[in-house]
């Protein structure tokens, strides 16, 4: 049975409250620090011995020694030929939507003129080289590839390199559909690479089979995105600040807030929907309907023992993690979501666009009863890598944003120097700093 929190007759709304919801709502804990220590020495040796070391430890933790690091054009080629044309055909829409909803993402370069002659412009520009972890364990997602390979592309990174760990079952390569995705989007650059040693690789390069040949296998990157497991989050940890990283991604979670309006049923399977992904996943129901949150209970137990991944789904809404929280009514619950910061967030009301209108953390809002986050995991044309364990707060979903850097360009003329050369030698004064003051004076003797 899933959790119940009863939170009615409570002040939710005021500012200290929130701190209270904090330590009362759930939440699973990211134990990042214990795998930091485990993936330490890993990323030392990936430096160190490149190739030999990705293949010892592929052998180690992915149960095969992958003859190919990096994956050669046939078997890409080779994947999108053997994929299921239904497959296809849901991975072309998708990269569809996802390039259209990206494209509208992409800033315009603003010009600004504080004063005549003083222009400052603001650029976004690409960063260069970017790797990107596609995982390949419990989960194989392809999905996740669109996500980030569209993102990058629409930044215009010219540099795009994926990794996913070798199968074994699949002759030591990554998973065929995490290829054949590869094929449709135009990335050639794949290596068969998995877990912490793949963002290890991509921060720092790695050296190919023959190093004292000067033989490279990857060149090191700028930015390392995609999701992953603790260990991949221990790893991005490790190396942020050599490259730039997306997040350190946690369990899925998904918040449904509802009134007596919502249906039982869609809200129990889309509850069960994110469980599927991680024992640790997080599913959580607010409502101000006892009537509401019963039915979904009920709704919960057959469905979720339905289910394929039933054991998994288990454990994941009987976890410490998933509860129904029951709250006095809507602007209760809306404190309630808004201090949790849900990844997804499906608001399923009979008001549904205002009071999404009114969130301020969520990684993604899914509005009224025809935006199942299963929707947005795949089709909406919205990106699925999205900010976990209360990020929302200040962090948003992967996208174009993600690849870009605004870079200011100053150009002043003579006069509209002449006109703050005042104004900056005053300050520079005041900050000790005259030689700054000096360097605008000296220009007008
Ligand atoms: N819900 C996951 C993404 C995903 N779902 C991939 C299915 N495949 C995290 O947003
Ligand atoms: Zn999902």
């Amino acid at each position: 049975m899933i959790q119940r929190i009863d939170l009615t007759g409570r002040d939710l709304t005021s500012p200290a409250a929130r701190r209270d919801l904090l330590a009362t709502l759930p939440r699973a804990e990211l134990r990042v620090d214990d795998a930091v220590r485990v993936v330490e020495p890993m990323l030392h040796q990936v430096r160190e011995d490149g190739a030999e070391a990705l293949r010892d430890i592929a052998e180690r933790f992915d149960g095969v020694r992958p003859e190919h690091l990096r994956v050669p054009p046939g078997a890409i080629a080779n994947a999108l030929e053997n994929l299921a044309p239904d497959v296809r055909d849901g991975l072309t829409e998708a990269i569809r939507r996802v390039r259209e909803v990206h494209a509208a993402q992409v800033p315009a370069e603003r010009v600004t003129e504080p004063a005549p002659g003083a222009v400052v412009r603001q650029r976004y520009v690409p960063v260069q080289r970017v790797g990107l972890y596609a995982p390949g364990g419990l989960a194989v997602y392809p999905s996740s590839v669109v996500m980030n390979v569209v993102a990058a592309q629409t930044a215009g990174v010219p540099g795009i390199a994926l990794a996913s760990p070798p199968q074994k079952d699949h002759g030591g390569l990554p998973h065929p559909t995490i290829l054949a995705a590869c094929a449709l989007l135009g990335v050639d650059e794949v290596y068969a690479v998995g877990g912490a040693q793949a963002v290890a690789m991509f921060a720092y390069g790695a050296a190919g089979t023959a190093p004292q040949d000067g033989e490279t296998l990857c060149e090191p990157v700028d930015v390392v995105t995609g999701p992953g497991n603790v260990y991949v989050a221990a790893a991005k940890r490790l190396v942020r600040g050599v490259v730039g990283i997306d997040a350190e991604a946690g369990p899925t979670e998904i918040a449904v807030l509802a009134d007596r309006t919502a249906d039982a049923t869609h809200v129990a399977l889309d509850l069960i929907s994110q469980a599927e992904h991680d024992p640790m996943a997080a599913s959580v129901l607010v409502t101000e309907s006892v009537e509401l949150a019963d039915a979904v209970a009920g709704r919960l137990a057959d469905l979720a023992a339905a289910t394929k991944h039933s054991r998994r789904v288990a454990t994941a809404l009987e976890g410490p993690q998933s509860a129904v929280v029951l709250v006095d009514d809507m602007e209760a619950g809306l404190a309630v979501v808004d201090a949790y910061g849900a990844e997804h967030l499906e608001i399923q009301t009979a008001d549904a666009p205002a009071l999404a209108d009114r969130v301020h953390n969520a990684g993604a809002i899914f509005v009224g009863p025809w935006s199942p986050v299963s929707l947005g995991d795949y089709l909406a044309g919205s990106n699925h890598v999205l900010p976990t364990g209360g990020t929302a707060r200040f962090a948003s979903a992967l996208g174009v944003h993600s690849f870009l850097k605004p870079v200011q360009v100053i150009e002043y003329t003579r006069d509209a120097l002449e006109q703050v050369a005042g104004h900056i030698t005053a300050v520079a004064e005041d900050e000790d700093l005259p030689a700054h003051g000096e360097a605008v004076r000296g220009r007008f003797r």
